[in-house]
């Protein structure tokens, strides 16, 4: 009998203990991989090229259903979109050639999930996909409703590392993304007539304190202290607040995945700090990296 046909050379991960013999548990996602569903896995995930996440469960499965409607891929006879292995922690939605989930709110859940979809599309032999954030933002000196498309990510220092600590180190990861990316996602934003900019990003660990919002539970600085903040990050070419980019950055800069981070702003943070938009007007926000992503991955999908 010819031996099985294992997946190609891992190019997406650095980790020598991942290899195609030893069985890996995707804990969180809940599904396995090993010698014996090998096949199966490549089959299910090989031709992964777009993998698509975002902060809510919700916007991303309505975004599986758009893209499967942009990208004309029926279901079989019968069969809904149905989520992929365990939902307790993320949903994973497969739709032709995109993979979609989402990464909850934080770094740390980005994190983990990053890890687990990238080991699964390296045990698929999936080769070259292209990851893409796409989520909601606070705007630095830019109106609600503006399209930014990431050029980096920065930490509180407004520098563009992010910094693990890793068995009592802290390594410091490099926190940029694709810039041609970026260019093509901002020249789609233009096509559609979407208010866009390309701008540095400022990543979080808290929505409140961190972000400098005077409406938390705690505050315990002056209105003049958050607005000397804005204003340099402002300066320093920040166009966004979030809570995910530059971890989202490092990861796929430190395994050459090509990686694009586009989130709309709620609101433009030098003038409040309360999402006080109704509903309708977030909504039409909140669709607007999902347009402006289905016209690019419809347009590069045509092309390849
Ligand atoms: C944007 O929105 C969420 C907080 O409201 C968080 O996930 C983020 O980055
Ligand atoms: N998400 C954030 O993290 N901050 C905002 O201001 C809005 C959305």
């Amino acid at each position: 009998m010819a031996p099985l046909e294992l997946p190609s050379a891992h190019h997406h991960i650095c980790n020598d203990n991942i290899t195609p013999d030893a069985p890996d548990v995707l804990y969180h996602l809940g599904l396995s991989y090993s010698k014996s569903n090998c096949c199966e896995v490549a089959s299910i995930f090989g031709d992964v090229k777009f993998f698509v996440c975002g902060g809510s469960a919700e916007r991303m499965k309505n975004f599986a259903h758009k893209i499967a409607e942009k990208l004309q891929i029926e279901t079989p006879f019968g069969y809904a979109l149905a989520p992929i292995g365990s939902t307790s922690r993320y949903v994973i939605y497969k739709v032709g050639p995109v993979l979609i989930a989402n990464h909850g709110m934080g770094m740390p859940s980005t994190s983990i999930l990053l890890h687990e979809v990238t080991k699964l599309l390296e045990h698929a032999g999936a080769q070259n996909a292209v990851y893409i954030r796409m989520g909601t933002s606070g705007g630095v000196g830019v109106a609600g409703g503006t399209v930014v498309v990431s050029s980096e990510g920065l930490n509180h220092e407004l520098r563009a590392v992010h910094q693990i600590p890793i068995l009592g180190k802290v390594h410091e990861r490099v926190a940029t993304l694709d810039p041609a990316i970026a260019l093509e996602i901002a020249a789609t934003c233009e096509a559609l007539g979407l208010p866009h900019t390309i701008g540095k990003t400022l990543s979080c660990d808290d929505f409140y304190e961190e972000q400098g919002r005077l409406d938390g539970a705690i505050c315990e600085y002056t209105n003049e202290d958050k607005m000397a903040f804005l204003q340099a990050a402002y300066d320093a070419g920040t166009r966004n607040i979030e809570m995910e980019a530059r971890m989202f950055a490092a990861f796929t800069h430190k395994l050459n995945i090509p990686a694009a981070v586009v989130c709309v702003t709620l609101l433009n943070r030098l003038d409040g700090d309360q999402i006080t938009q109704p509903h309708s007007v977030l909504e039409s926000y909140d669709e607007r990296p999902m347009a402006v992503l289905l016209e690019y991955i419809k347009a590069k999908t045509t092309e390849m």
